[in-house]
């Protein structure tokens, strides 16, 4: 089916529009699918979350190919904008501005880039990790933003300053110089617990451009005060990822310890269901409409 406006069209109007905004993480073809049937209007395809479900380390140990490779089944299984975390574009400007033509062909909505070097850590990793030289950076950005193929795709610049202990003033220094060249939105992170650095950025910010979040640590705060402050979007950024990892590692522990399936079965999706979800029943009605009878 044909949706009015295009996946990009409607992420670009989720950074957009003055209220706050929600994409939850997805990390293949079944989270993704998830996400949209619970309601979300939009997708964190995290990098994190993507490396971890490939069983490897948040450190560019997987390739720009492999998350084009994830993201392209989230892509298909979806009909909902997905935001990319392309962590610090896999290289110089010429690496990034490839990975964004691909995710363009791929009708991914939006790329994050984050200004760290290659290869990335993440954020939650040790107390500063280098970044990016800000020209450097915003050479970056900009060839991001002329060489997308698709008018409505967003490139969001995210602002590692407060992660890596620079303080205020470089975090919207940076933000600022990000918004010049060119960045649709600003992604500022932060470890904190209280999320008062946020806040404080967001206000001095005064809603320049869409201003993106992901308040992993700072889970505390209510989502009303990052509205009031001007946040436009807040990313949900690694839950589903996480709530795997516990899942399968309760069930297989359970069904290891105790060698049968009825005390972890009341806690499975039923297999009919999984049918269901993934809409079994028009294959079957496609197969009547294009196999031969009999
Ligand atoms: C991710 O989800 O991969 C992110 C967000 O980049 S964080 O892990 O909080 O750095
Ligand atoms: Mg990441």
């Amino acid at each position: 089916f044909t949706s009015a406006a295009s996946k990009s069209a409607r992420m670009r109007k989720l950074l957009d529009s003055p209220g706050l905004s929600f994409l939850m993480e997805a990390h293949n073809g079944l989270s993704a699918r998830i996400v949209q049937d619970v309601g979300f209007a939009g997708i964190w395809a995290s990098g994190f979350s993507i490396s971890t479900a490939l069983g490897v380390r948040d450190s560019n140990e997987i390739s720009a190919g492999e998350v084009l490779d994830a993201v392209g089944y989230m892509a298909d299984a979806t009909t909902i904008p997905i935001m990319v975390d392309g962590d610090t574009g896999y290289g110089n400007f010429n690496n990034a501005r490839r990975f964004v033509r691909q995710l363009c062909r791929l009708d991914v909505s939006a790329v994050c880039i984050e200004d760290k070097l290659f290869p990335k850590t993440n954020s939650f990793i040790g107390d500063e990790q280098p970044l990016a030289d800000v020209d450097e950076f915003c050479g970056k950005i900009a060839a991001c933003k002329d060489s997308q193929t698709d008018g409505d795709f967003s490139v969001i610049a995210r602002v590692e300053a407060l992660v890596s202990g620079r303080g205020l003033a470089e975090a919207l220094d940076r933000g600022e110089a990000y918004r010049r060249a060119g960045a649709d939105a600003v992604f500022i992170h932060s470890k904190s617990k209280d999320g008062k650095e946020i806040l404080a950025f967001a206000e001095e910010w005064a809603r320049r451009c869409p201003l993106v979040i992901t308040p992993t640590t700072y889970h505390a705060v209510g989502v009303e005060a990052f509205e009031r402050a001007g946040v436009s979007t807040l990313i949900w950024a690694n839950q589903n990822m996480r709530a795997s990892v516990q899942a399968m590692r309760d069930v297989s522990r359970a069904v290891f310890e105790n060698n049968r399936l009825s005390d972890v079965e009341p806690a499975l999706a039923p297999v009919k269901e999984i049918f269901d979800f993934l809409d079994y029943a028009e294959l079957d009605e496609a197969g009547r409409r294009y196999l031969p009878a009999g």
